[in-house]
């Protein structure tokens, strides 16, 4: 396994997934770090398929992977199109970290997410929290798969020496999120929904669920920041947790959008729709321990997404 701090400078560096929030995200913070970056369109590589895979890992020969390639969605997506969710998600993370093994790939990072986590785990989420208990149903499906990457990640490294690593970020949000009314996650949902009531002279905006669910949001680049920081400096077969430790009610955050967006009606529930995880916040001291913290506060976050949802709209 290479020595740390593992440099980047100088390494051809895949980040798998680039056309999404987290994948773009970390294009734009590798920019900064004097390496060459490789992407793949889905024309040029479709990730599903194991053989296309081998052959591009076989002819390009990155050196460092970011796998950010996966199905993603919120609540109502994930709860929805399950088999997508399973399927999908287990192909990608299977085809890569096998090809990056086969084709001796220096180091590799995987992508996860919190709600790998048991759904009831104690608070704030840390990571021997793993298999510890039964996971949110509602995003069951995608967390299982998330779950076969971290422990086909780990088997790579503790069979064949392999320099894989394993973080979890907590709920994100930040330029090129998906917007989409019923798929997306709740701040790219909110911020929507927020905007067009304010611009068509709405009155009111549902919230989904109770509103007393709560999440801890990242904004994407303080995201990319911290994956490329632990790429440098972690190596070692345990998850690391990426999130800001610090959570907040949804209807309280309904309350921060709308603030931000300028909207100034009501705000109601729909408790037709699910609340999911009553609580997934993140224990960030293993994070911190390895010299990271979270900058971007929520409200300079929010403003910086919204500007970029009016801007996307243009
Ligand atoms: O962001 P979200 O869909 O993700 O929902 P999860 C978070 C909370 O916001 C839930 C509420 O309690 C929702 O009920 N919410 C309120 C809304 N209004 C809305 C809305 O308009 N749209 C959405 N989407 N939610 C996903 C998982 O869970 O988070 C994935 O399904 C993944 O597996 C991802 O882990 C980060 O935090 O509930």
């Amino acid at each position: 396994m290479p020595q740390l701090p593992y440099d980047l400078a100088g390494k051809r560096v895949f980040v798998a997934g680039h056309r999404g929030m987290v994948g773009s995200a970390l294009v734009r913070r590798l920019a900064r770090e004097n390496c060459k970056i490789v992407t793949a369109t889905r024309a040029d590589l479709d990730l599903t398929q194991q053989m296309a895979v081998d052959a591009w890992f076989r002819t390009v020969k990155p050196q460092a992977v970011f796998l950010a390639a996966a199905k993603v969605g919120g609540i109502h997506a994930n709860n929805t199109f399950r088999a997508e969710f399973l399927y999908e998600n287990l192909v990608l993370a299977t085809n890569i970290l096998r090809a990056a093994h086969e084709t001796g790939v220096e180091k590799l990072m995987f992508l996860g997410s919190s709600c790998i986590y048991p759904r009831l785990a104690a608070q704030p989420m840390r990571e021997d929290a793993l298999l510890t208990g039964p996971l949110e149903p509602t995003n069951e499906p995608y967390a299982i798969a998330k779950i076969a990457g971290i422990k086909l990640a780990e088997a790579y490294r503790l069979q064949y020496g392999r320099d894989f690593i394993s973080v979890m970020p907590t709920n994100l949000y930040g330029p090129g999120d998906n917007y989409h009314p019923e798929h997306s996650h709740v701040v790219a949902a909110l911020i929507r929904r927020f905007h067009e009531a304010k611009v068509s002279g709405g009155k009111s905006v549902a919230v989904w669920g109770t509103g007393t669910p709560k999440r801890e949001f990242l904004h994407v680049d303080d995201l990319a920041d911290a994956c490329v920081h632990l790429m440098r400096v972690y190596s070692d077969a345990g998850l690391v947790n990426i999130g800001s430790g610090e959570d907040i009610a949804i209807a309280d955050f309904a309350r921060a959008v709308a603030r931000t967006v300028g909207f100034e009606g009501a705000i109601t529930s729909d408790a037709s729709r699910p609340d999911g995880t009553p609580r997934k916040l993140l224990d960030v001291s293993k994070l911190a321990s390895l010299g990271w913290r979270a900058k971007t506060p929520m409200d300079a976050g929010l403003a910086h997404a919204y500007a970029s949802y009016v801007d996307s709209m243009r």
